[in-house]
């Protein structure tokens, strides 16, 4: 049988490096889209990567999500089955430093893709996967799902339903197969270091084997529906093995505040900590030393506080269910960070 092709834009990124894997174990031949960078940023699909004057089915290309000509060549020259839209500025905070940009890759980025798609002749060649985002709900109270009214709160988000309702459009105005995954947060091994988990996590590590003092963070009580990138790339491609196209929220239904979190990692870590203060000086102790304090640095001009997916449609349509709970999450995460932490 041939074999599908995809092309993930966003490849170098924590989703980018499960799905390729996901992918190429699915005997797929996988393009991958990066960035030029004036230092190597490919370190989480490092492992998968071969020498192309060797036998692989993984190969990268240049090419940027604000270049429409980039984009329009890679999908004309791949000729993909099937297309997974990763890329973005995806730091929500950061995107209130660089708006411009984060609407730039997030929203414009998206349609240069489908308008490709569209003027390649490919409509009905391609099926194209959205990476929506639980931001998109913003202040809109939990539990979310597919139908929950969308309130951005973010440059960020505010990018990303414009990518939502773009794809729509292009299903509906040309018939192209396009899927709007609206995942919650999903965090592993390889998150981005700046995401609040991983930031938590890797310096509890090192507090715990001394090799750092302190952690500082912005709003512990926000709460976040919290799953596994592992699980989340699976459904990403089980909405493209459908019939129809169709737009899914991918969660848990299981939420934790941002200081839960932080207990949940001491406790696996055999850390006794103690909470005193309120607000701003509200700390953790262990030891009696001020391990986590918070800075208002750190807090964002319009926060998020609240998200909890409801995805029975995904179990229902999909048959999609999330395998990983938080506990196992979070062991991982400690484990890679102590084997890496040299
Ligand atoms: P990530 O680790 O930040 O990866 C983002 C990827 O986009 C990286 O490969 C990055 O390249 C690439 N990128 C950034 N700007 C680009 C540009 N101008 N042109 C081409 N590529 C560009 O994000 P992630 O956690 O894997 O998330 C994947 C997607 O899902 C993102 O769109 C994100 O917004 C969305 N999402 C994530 C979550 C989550 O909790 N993880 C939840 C919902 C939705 P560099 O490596 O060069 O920076
Ligand atoms: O880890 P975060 O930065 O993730 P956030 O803002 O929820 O966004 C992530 O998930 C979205 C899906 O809902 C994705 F679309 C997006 O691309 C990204 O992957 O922050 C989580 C919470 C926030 O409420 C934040 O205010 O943690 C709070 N927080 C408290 N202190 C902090 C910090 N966040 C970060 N990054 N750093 C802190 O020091």
């Amino acid at each position: 049988m041939k074999k599908k092709i995809a092309i993930i834009y966003g490849i170098t990124g924590q989703d980018g490096a499960y799905l390729a894997r996901l992918l190429l174990n699915k005997k797929y031949i996988v393009h991958g889209i990066k960035r030029r960078s004036s230092s190597f940023n490919s370190q989480r699909i490092d492992g998968i990567y071969k020498d192309p004057h060797f036998k692989t089915n993984f190969f990268l290309h240049y090419g940027d999500l604000t270049d429409s000509l980039s984009i329009l060549k890679s999908i004309a020259k791949i000729k993909p089955d099937e297309i997974y839209n990763l890329g973005a500025q995806s730091h929500v905070q950061v995107s209130f430093d660089v708006p411009e940009y984060s609407a730039n890759v997030g929203a414009l980025g998206t349609l240069r893709i489908l308008d490709s798609i569209r003027s390649l002749g490919m409509e009905k060649k391609i099926k194209y996967y959205q990476a929506g985002t639980s931001e998109m709900f913003g202040a809109t109270k939990p539990p979310q799902n597919e139908k929950s009214q969308f309130y951005p709160r973010s440059p960020y988000a505010v990018s990303k339903l414009f990518a939502h309702w773009i794809t729509i459009n292009y299903r509906e105005a040309y018939n192209i197969f396009a899927c709007n995954g609206i995942l919650f947060n999903h965090e592993s091994p390889i998150r981005g270091e700046t995401f609040v988990t991983k930031k938590i996590i890797t310096a509890l590590c090192k507090i715990y084997n001394n090799k750092e003092k302190k952690l500082f963070l912005g709003n512990i009580y926000s709460k976040r529906d919290w799953g596994h990138a592992r699980d989340y790339v699976e459904a990403m491609w089980k909405m493209l093995q459908m019939n129809e196209p169709d737009d899914y929220v991918i969660a848990t239904g299981k939420q934790y505040t941002v200081k839960q979190f932080i207990n949940l990692t001491v406790n696996q870590l055999g850390m006794k900590i103690e909470w005193r203060g309120k607000g701003l000086r509200e700390k953790a102790y262990w030891n009696n030393k001020a391990i986590i304090e918070i800075d208002k640095k750190y807090f964002r001009p319009t926060e998020v506080e609240s998200l909890k997916g409801d995805f029975s449609k995904a179990r229902l349509k999909l048959n999609w269910k999330p395998k990983t709970d938080i506990n196992l999450l979070i062991k991982e995460m400690i484990r890679f960070e102590l084997k890496n932490d040299k």
